[in-house]
C-alpha cells in the first residue's frame, strides 16, 4: 500500500517541528543508540597521589571541615565531568580529616565505602557501631545508614571515598539526609560487626537483620595480610588478576554490596598479566608497589596510593617488574549491576 504525502508537511522544517513536539526520529540516532560495542564515554585515566596531596594538605589547612561538610578531592573522569563520575556508575574521591575534626552525620541511599590510605586515630561511627581505620581497612557504609567520621589521632588522615552515585543519579534514587545533631552517639560496642563475623565461615546465628549489603563495618587489613600469607606462593592465582581475593557479604558469599563488588589483589615479582576486557567498569586503587597497566594500549605506571581508571570494555593487562617487591591493588568495580542486568560479557585477549 502507498500512501500519499500530506501537503502540509515539509521534510525540510518537519525535524524541527517534531523536535518541538517532544518527537525524534529513530532513523537519524540508530548508530548512536545502538553502537555495535560499548561507547567509551570513560576514558583511561591515571590521578598520581603524589601530585594530589598537596591540594589535600592546602584544604585541610584552608578549609575547614564545617564549611566543607566533607573534605574531598573528587576523581573526574575526563569524559564524565558532567555526573561527577570516575567510571560509569562509580565515583571515587580522596578525603582528608585532621586530628579534632568531626565530619557532621549524614545518610543517602547511594552505597559507600573508605579504603584507608594514611593515618590512624580516626573512626567511623555507622549505624551508632564505631568503626576504627587503619591504613588497608576497607569500611563499609551501605546505603541510607547514617555515618560521621571523627578523628582523635594524630597527624593528618587520608581515605579513599567509594561510593556508586553516579548510577544511583542516574536512576533519578537519590536521597540524603541530615542526622539531627554533629554526630551519632555509640550504641553499641566499637567494632562489633568485625568482631562478631571476623572468622568468615562462622556467622553468628542470632542476626536476623539480613539485607542486601554486607553487615561488616570493617574489613581489616591485618585479616587481608592474614589471607596472603597462609595462601602465599602455594597457588599462582588468575593469569589476569593474580592473587585475587574478593570481600564479600558472609550472608551468601557475594559482593559486599549490591552495586559494587571490592576486591584486593597481589601482583608477585615479575607478574605479567594476560590481557582481558569485561563490560564492567572498574577503579583500581595502589595498595602497595609499583607497576604498570596496560589500558588499551596506553601504558599507565602507578606508584602507591595511585588510583586508576578502566571503563568498561577497555582491555587492560598489569604488570609488576619489581624482582622482589610485591605489587598490591585493591579495585571496586560495579560488576554486581551489570551482572544482575544480564549484561557482563567478558574476553581474554
Ligand atoms: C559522603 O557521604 C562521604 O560520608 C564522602 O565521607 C564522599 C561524596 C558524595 C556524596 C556523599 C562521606 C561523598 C559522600
Amino acid at each position: 500500500m502507498t500512501t500519499t504525502p500530506d501537503p502540509d508537511v515539509r521534510t525540510d522544517t518537519a525535524y524541527a517541528e517534531m523536535d518541538a513536539l517532544g518527537v525524534g526520529a529513530l532513523w537519524r540516532h540508530l548508530g548512536g543508540l545502538f553502537p555495535s560495542e560499548p561507547p567509551a564515554r570513560a576514558i583511561p585515566y591515571h590521578w598520581d597521589y603524589r601530585r594530589l596531596r598537596p591540594y589535600m594538605l592546602h584544604f585541610a589547612d584552608s578549609l575547614s571541615i564545617e564549611e566543607a561538610q566533607r573534605r574531598v578531592l573528587m576523581l573526574l573522569n575526563p569524559g564524565m565531568r558532567d555526573t561527577s563520575a570516575t567510571v560509569t556508575g562509580l565515583y571515587a574521591g580522596i578525603q582528608i580529616i585532621l586530628p579534632g575534626e568531626q565530619a557532621q552525620a549524614h545518610r543517602h541511599s547511594s552505597n559507600a565505602f573508605r579504603y584507608i590510605i594514611e593515618g590512624a586515630g580516626a573512626y567511623t561511627t555507622v549505624s551508632g557501631e564505631r568503626v576504627h581505620m587503619s591504613p588497608g581497612d576497607l569500611l563499609l557504609t551501605p546505603g541510607w545508614r547514617w555515618h560521621d567520621h571523627y578523628h582523635e589521632g594524630e597527624g593528618p588522615m587520608m581515605w579513599l571515598d567509594g561510593l556508586d552515585f553516579p548510577l544511583v543519579n542516574s536512576l533519578d534514587t537519590a536521597f540524603f539526609e541530615l542526622y539531627s545533631d554533629a554526630a551519632q552517639k555509640a550504641s553499641v560496642p566499637d567494632d562489633l560487626s568485625s568482631l562478631q563475623f571476623i572468622h568468615g565461615r562462622l556467622n553468628p546465628s542470632w542476626i536476623g537483620d539480613r539485607g542486601p549489603s554486607s553487615p561488616i563495618g570493617k574489613y581489616p587489613w591485618t585479616e587481608t595480610a592474614r589471607a596472603f600469607e597462609a595462601i602465599a606462593d602455594h597457588a599462582t592465582g588468575s593469569e589476569v588478576d593474580g592473587i585475587s581475593l574478593e570481600y564479600t557479604n558472609p550472608w551468601n558469599g557475594g559482593p559486599v554490596m549490591p552495586t559494587m563488588a571490592c576486591r584486593v589483589q597481589r601482583l608477585v615479582p615479575g607478574f605479567h598479566g594476560v590481557a582481558r576486557r569485561h563490560t564492567a567498569a572498574t577503579i583500581l586503587h595502589v595498595v602497595r608497589g609499583e607497576g604498570m597497566t596496560v589500558v588499551n594500549g596506553e601504558e599507565f605506571h602507578w606508584h602507591e596510593k595511585d588510583v586508576l581508571a578502566v571503563p568498561s570494555w577497555a582491555s587492560y593487562r598489569h604488570l609488576n617488574d619489581s624482582r622482589t617487591e610485591d605489587a598490591v591493588l585493591f579495585s571496586y568495580s560495579n560488576e554486581p549491576v551489570v551482572k544482575a542486568l544480564g549484561l557482563y560479557r567478558e574476553e581474554l585477549l
